[in-house]
Order: structure tokens, then C-alpha cells, then sequence
């Protein structure tokens, strides 16, 4: 019989691999290496279960409270989720809970788990249109508020563009009708706090309820890694369950859960000076790129970078023909709605070489298409 593992080898090896650069369409990067080992070492641990594994339980209290003074409130509460879907999903049920109300409303830029959370815990999702900067139009939002509204979600760090909503703005509009708001960090929460961001985005602003920030996307943890923080400590405790029988409790969404995340998670808070070089870094990049990208005809900037993500979109040329033409020279890129455009996460994993060859590339595509 072949050897499985090898199979397992030979079907990997056929993955794209980070470390080529050539991925621009993933939050997600390589692990630092101190964070893979903290990971491998506690890959047989369960956070569920704190009897047996009580290093888990200390290490996630610390990792919170680390999380907590990041985001500007040492008193915060939460736990290490799973990622941006599983932290959104709890933010909308304990808002859900708090509340007694059924409506939630966020920007239609807001990435699609909270549509999904909102299905999945019977909750209306009304989608509220963007301001010409393709930020939340707060006044609008607003208009929409009423006395169903359990919920208002702003993105610090969206999905296709990387841009921060108005979270001031959206924060006096929660505190007028003492509405809970929930902000989705997911990308933006590991980069902000280490870029001297100029505006208020976080726990700072007394109305901010919620916060969802992912190690395993700018945190540089290995996948599953996110993280999920409440201004109020009581707030968690809506979901607590008695698990009798292991003779202990849970204010989680999943039983057993990784250990080997919340390790992983702790290590990266005590790495903030490499992690802190490494966005440096992507932010030079991201700015390299789009002065590049700006300088190719045809092809326009759909924002300034905010975070390390880059946009464009073309009136002359169709976004799909871009991408595809991007794809035969072996590059992955993603995609952008309102607009149509491509989307490039510019990560770690970049390197200034992998930044020139791609503007190369985008050249020629863009060459090779106008004369056909
Ligand atoms: N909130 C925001 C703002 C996000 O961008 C994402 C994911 C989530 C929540 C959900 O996070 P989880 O996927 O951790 O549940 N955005 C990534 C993206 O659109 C997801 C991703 C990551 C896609 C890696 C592809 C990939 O290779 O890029």
C-alpha cells in the first residue's frame, strides 16, 4: 500500500504556497515560527476542559486582558473564537440577548457573516448604503435606526477596500438610542493599534459594546485563531452553560475548542515589536503598489489605502479578463463588488521583489489585453 502521507505530500505540493508572494487574495499568512510552536505544543489541548488542561484556561485570561489594553479597556471580557464568522455570530447573539430585539443594521460593506448570523439567530439584517468614500453613510443609518434595533455593526477594516468606518460617528448614533455596537476588527484589529492610527476606533469610545479582531489574519497565528472582547464582563455571562457533568462552565459558541489557538494567541501579544516591523513593512509595500498600479493606464485606484489592502478597477477593460489574464502568469487575486474591481492583501508574506514582478505582470496583462 502507497505510504497516505506521501499522498498527503504529493496533494499539498499542488497548493499555492505563500511563501511564493504570489497569493494577493488572503487575509491569512505564514505563522510566525514562535507561534506555530506554541501552537504545535498545545495541539492536543482543549480549552473546554480547564480540569485537565488549566494552562489554557490561565493562558486565554491573559491573552484577554493583553487584547483588552490593546483595544483601549483593561476590564474587557471575551474569549478566543475561531475567527471573524464565530466572533460576529456571539457579538449579534449576546446583542440578541441584551436587548430582547430583532433588527440589526450595518453597512452593505460589512463582511457576509453577519448576514449569516443574523439568519442563523432569527434577526432582521437591514444593509444601509455607503457615503461616497465607500464608508458607512452614518446619517443614513440613522434614519433607519428604530426601536426594533437590536444591533449596529460598523467594519474597522473591510473586507474588499480595508477601510475603517466612521466609528466615532456611528458610536454617538449607538449612544443616543443606547444601542449595542458591535465593531468587526477582524482585519483592522491587529494593524490599528500598531500604526498610530489617527481616529478613534475602539473601546476608547464609551458606546463601542464589541469588538472582533483575528490573531490568525494580521495577528500572524496559525488558522483557527480569532478573538472576541465585550466591553462588560456580565455581558458574556448570557450565554454561560453549566456543563454538570465535567463539573465546570461555558460562555462559549463551541465545546471543545483548540487550545493550541489560545497559546498561539498568547505568544503573538509577546511578539509586538516583529509583528509591528512586519506591518510596517506591509504598509510600505501597500503604498509601492498602488503608486505602481496608479501609473498603469487604464487601470484606477478605487480608494487610497487605508490598511494594507489595494483596489482597482478599470472603465475600459473588464475586471474578470484582468483577473483571468493575472491567473495564467500565476497569480491569485480577488475580487471587489461596489465597485467591481481586484482586491490585493498586501501581507507578510510579500516581499519588495514579489511587489515589482507583480506590477510587471499587471503591465503586460493590461498591454495583452488592449491590443486584442
Ligand atoms: N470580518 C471581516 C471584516 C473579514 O474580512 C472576514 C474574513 C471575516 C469577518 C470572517 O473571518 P473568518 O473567515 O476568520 O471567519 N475575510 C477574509 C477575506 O475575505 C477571509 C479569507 C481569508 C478569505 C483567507 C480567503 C483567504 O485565503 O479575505
Amino acid at each position: 500500500m502507497e505510504d497516505p502521507l506521501k499522498i498527503l505530500r504529493e496533494k499539498r505540493a499542488k497548493d499555492f504556497q505563500y511563501e511564493s508572494g504570489r497569493i494577493f487574495s488572503s487575509m491569512c499568512t505564514v505563522p510566525l515560527r514562535e507561534t506555530l510552536k506554541a501552537y504545535i505544543d498545545f495541539m492536543e489541548t482543549n480549552a473546554l476542559d480547564p480540569k485537565i488542561f488549566p494552562s489554557v484556561k490561565e493562558l486565554e485570561r491573559e491573552a484577554v486582558a493583553e487584547a483588552g489594553k490593546l483595544f483601549s479597556n483593561p476590564n474587557a471580557t471575551g474569549y478566543i473564537t475561531s475567527g471573524g464568522t464565530e466572533s460576529n455570530i456571539v457579538a449579534l447573539w449576546i446583542a440578541r440577548e441584551l436587548s430582547g430585539k430583532k433588527e440589526v443594521l450595518a453597512p452593505v460593506s460589512v463582511h457576509y457573516s453577519v448576514e449569516k448570523a443574523c439568519a442563523l439567530l432569527g434577526l432582521k439584517f437591514i444593509p444601509t448604503p455607503l457615503g461616497e468614500d465607500h464608508r458607512a453613510d452614518v446619517e443614513a443609518m440613522k434614519e433607519k435606526m428604530g426601536p426594533k434595533t437590536a444591533a449596529i455593526v460598523g467594519t474597522a477594516g473591510t473586507t474588499s477596500l480595508g477601510l475603517v468606518d466612521p466609528i466615532e460617528e456611528m458610536a454617538g448614533i449607538a449612544g443616543d438610542r443606547k444601542c449595542f455596537f458591535h465593531v468587526d476588527a477582524s482585519f483592522g484589529g491587529f494593524v490599528l493599534p500598531l500604526m498610530n492610527y489617527p481616529k478613534k476606533w475602539d473601546f476608547t469610545l464609551p458606546q463601542v459594546s464589541s469588538i472582533a479582531a483575528d490573531p490568525h489574519k494580521m495577528g500572524m497565528v496559525p488558522i483557527p485563531a480569532g478573538l472576541l472582547l465585550f466591553r462588560r464582563k456580565r455581558w458574556l455571562r448570557v450565554l454561560e452553560r453549566n456543563v454538570a457533568y465535567l463539573g465546570t462552565k461555558t460562555q462559549t459558541l463551541l465545546g471543545t475548542r483548540p487550545g493550541a489557538s489560545v497559546a498561539a494567541t498568547w505568544v503573538a501579544f509577546k511578539l509586538l515589536e516583529k509583528r509591528k516591523k512586519a506591518i510596517e513593512r506591509c504598509l510600505e509595500l501597500t503604498k509601492k503598489l498602488a503608486r505602481g498600479i496608479q501609473r498603469i493606464e487604464t487601470l484606477d485606484l478605487i480608494t487610497k489605502p487605508e490598511l494594507n489592502i489595494v483596489a482597482f478597477k478599470s472603465e475600459v477593460l473588464k475586471i474578470q479578463s484582468i483577473e483571468k489574464a493575472l491567473e495564467r502568469r500565476g497569480w491569485i487575486v480577488s475580487r471587489t463588488e461596489l465597485p467591481a474591481g481586484i482586491r490585493l492583501v498586501i501581507m507578510p508574506h510579500h516581499s519588495p521583489s514579489h511587489i515589482r514582478s507583480f506590477l510587471r505582470d499587471l503591465k503586460e496583462c493590461v498591454r495583452e489585453l488592449l491590443s486584442r
